[in-house]
């Protein structure tokens, strides 16, 4: 007889160790060698068919997935925030861009999160990002200011919380849900970085319908591990340049030196913004390296 199997999210991956949501309650598994053997690592967000084996259980098959991230580590997210913070620590605008791109070349919506503002009202990046087109929310875990607005974006959604170390992704997830008492951590004033506090991706829940998966803030090295985007697709991953493309010179523009470029133009102009322009020559970069690398 075949053995009896059910579907649940995967909330917390640890150590080779998945828990699995089911309707009675948490189940512990661990996941059958074949998933990473055809390169199906089970992702924090995905939905699981597992066996149970007394107490424990085993991962036997990842449903297909609406989407997956490499950093963060994620699956099937509606959405995701990206925090931003323009003081202890501060955010690159580049990191912003780059995570962003990821996110719009998979079709998934993004908000940015400018949190700390009870120390730094980070004027300028909220302008240059509600400019850009993103839905900008202005917070602070210290005084709760914004929280109900970021509650309001998240609803009916499962939305996973990204970002450069220390910003206060847990933080705000506190001032969400206080019954979490999520650890947070000092950041350092020397290096003005965060201490990687959060170590693993978990996906909590806000109410039936809304969903968070708080994860590692990035370090150097995960930006190395993003997921690529290839260079003639990079452009569509810009919301911003979507009034400017088609109306280059050349049809086939990669809006670099190309002469007659419309985009080049509009960020020469202040109607794109110029840190975004600078970022998407920058991720080009990136991407044409990529590919040489990758054939030879
Ligand atoms: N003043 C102020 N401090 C904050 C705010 N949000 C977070 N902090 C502080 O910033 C530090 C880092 O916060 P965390 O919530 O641990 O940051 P994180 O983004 O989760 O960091 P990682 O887990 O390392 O990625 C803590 O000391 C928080 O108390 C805020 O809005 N205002
Ligand atoms: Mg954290
Ligand atoms: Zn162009």
């Amino acid at each position: 007889m075949a053995e009896k199997t059910e579907v649940g999210r995967i909330i917390r991956s640890l150590s080779g160790f998945y828990d699995v949501q089911l309707p009675d309650g948490v189940l512990t598994c661990k996941a059958r060698g074949i998933l990473r053997r055809e390169g199906q690592s089970p992702l924090t967000g995905d939905l699981a068919r597992v066996t149970r084996q007394g107490s424990k259980g085993m991962v036997e098959a990842i449903l297909p997935r609406k989407n997956s991230f490499v950093r963060p580590a994620v699956a099937n997210v509606d959405a995701l925030v990206i925090f931003a913070a323009n003081v202890n620590p501060i955010t690159e605008p580049f990191l912003i861009d780059r995570v962003a791109a990821i996110a719009g070349n998979k079709g998934v919506e993004c908000v940015l999160c400018v949190n700390k503002t009870d120390l730094d009202g980070a004027e300028e990046l909220c302008r240059v990002y509600t400019h850009a087109g993103f839905r900008v929310i202005p917070t602070s875990a210290e005084t709760g200011a914004g929280v109900e607005d970021l509650r309001e974006a998240l609803q009916g959604k499962l939305t996973a919380f990204t970002g450069n170390s220390g910003v206060g992704k847990s933080s705000i997830l506190n001032a969400l849900c206080p019954e979490l008492a999520l650890p947070t951590g000092e950041v350092s004033e020397k290096l003005g970085r965060g201490r990687h506090t959060t170590r693993h991706v978990e996906l909590f829940t806000l109410d039936p319908e809304t969903f968070v998966m708080d994860t590692p803030g990035f370090s150097s090295f995960d930006t190395d591990q993003m997921d690529i985007i290839l260079k003639e697709n990079l452009q569509y991953a810009f919301p911003d340049f979507g009034p400017y493309l088609g109306k280059c010179q050349f049809h086939d523009c990669s809006h670099r030196k190309e002469p007659g470029c419309a985009i080049r133009e509009a960020a020469e102009a202040g109607d794109i913004e110029r840190t975004r322009y600078d970022s998407y020559l920058k991720l080009y970069e990136k991407a044409a390296q990529y590919k040489e690398w990758e054939h030879k």
